[in-house]
């Protein structure tokens, strides 16, 4: 059976979402950043990069956001998550590949600029300006990134959840999404789900 560690709030809210849609059983083991549990020695062994999600499976340990949503998907071919066809692959990819290194990037600025500077003014510096990058990653992402209603179109995908996490990062920085009406309206979707509503109550987001 699959097993998510998560933290909650973290950036494993899209797996989570993800799991409900399968809807087969999984375990959950909850890792709270918060209590410094991702760094202690057990959590270390399962991931050395210390960070939530990871996903265990059969076949091992798996970490990074985009590499856990793409494989829950893939071995649930029935449930039709994953897009068919090399190229509509390579656009969901892209798309997660845009959210990890840049917009969750530029959110982990407002807390962990000590990662990029040591100087104090430089990580004052950099947390000011995240709303202004992530207004920008919305931007991009309104225009380039979203087709609409979903994130590769008509059809819901494993990308979606991923997509949800944007408003959470943006809201959390006082960037509304009101001006960028597909993101608001993909939101909006997202909340509607059972899946969402299931995994928001666990998170206490609700
Ligand atoms: N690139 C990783 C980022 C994971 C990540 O940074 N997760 C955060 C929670 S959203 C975390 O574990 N933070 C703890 C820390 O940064 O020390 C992914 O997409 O899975």
């Amino acid at each position: 059976m699959l097993k998510l560690y998560y933290s909650k709030g973290s950036s494993a809210v899209a797996a989570h979402i993800l799991l409900e849609e399968i809807g087969a059983p999984y375990e959950t083991k909850e890792i709270p950043i918060a209590k410094g549990a991702h760094l202690s020695p057990d959590f270390l062994r399962i991931n050395p990069k210390g960070r939530v999600p990871v996903l265990e499976t059969p076949d091992g340990v798996l970490t990074e956001n985009p590499a856990i949503l793409e494989y829950i998907a893939a071995i649930n071919p029935d449930v039709k998550l994953l897009p068919e066809g090399a190229f509509a692959q390579g656009e969901a990819r892209a798309l997660c590949a845009y959210l990890c290194a840049t917009a969750h990037v530029a959110f982990a600025h407002k807390q962990r600029g000590a990662r990029w500077a040591d100087d104090d003014s430089a990580i004052h510096a950099m947390a000011a300006k995240v709303p202004q990058n992530l207004a920008e990653c919305a931007e991009f992402l309104e225009k380039h990134g979203i087709k609409g209603p979903w994130a590769l179109g008509s059809e819901f995908s494993f990308v979606d959840p991923y997509l949800f996490l944007m408003g959470r990062w943006a809201g959390m920085n006082n960037v509304p999404l009101d001006g960028y009406p597909k993101l608001a309206a993909h939101q909006s979707a997202m909340r509607d789900r059972a899946s969402t509503q299931t995994v928001l109550e666990r998170h206490g987001l609700a």
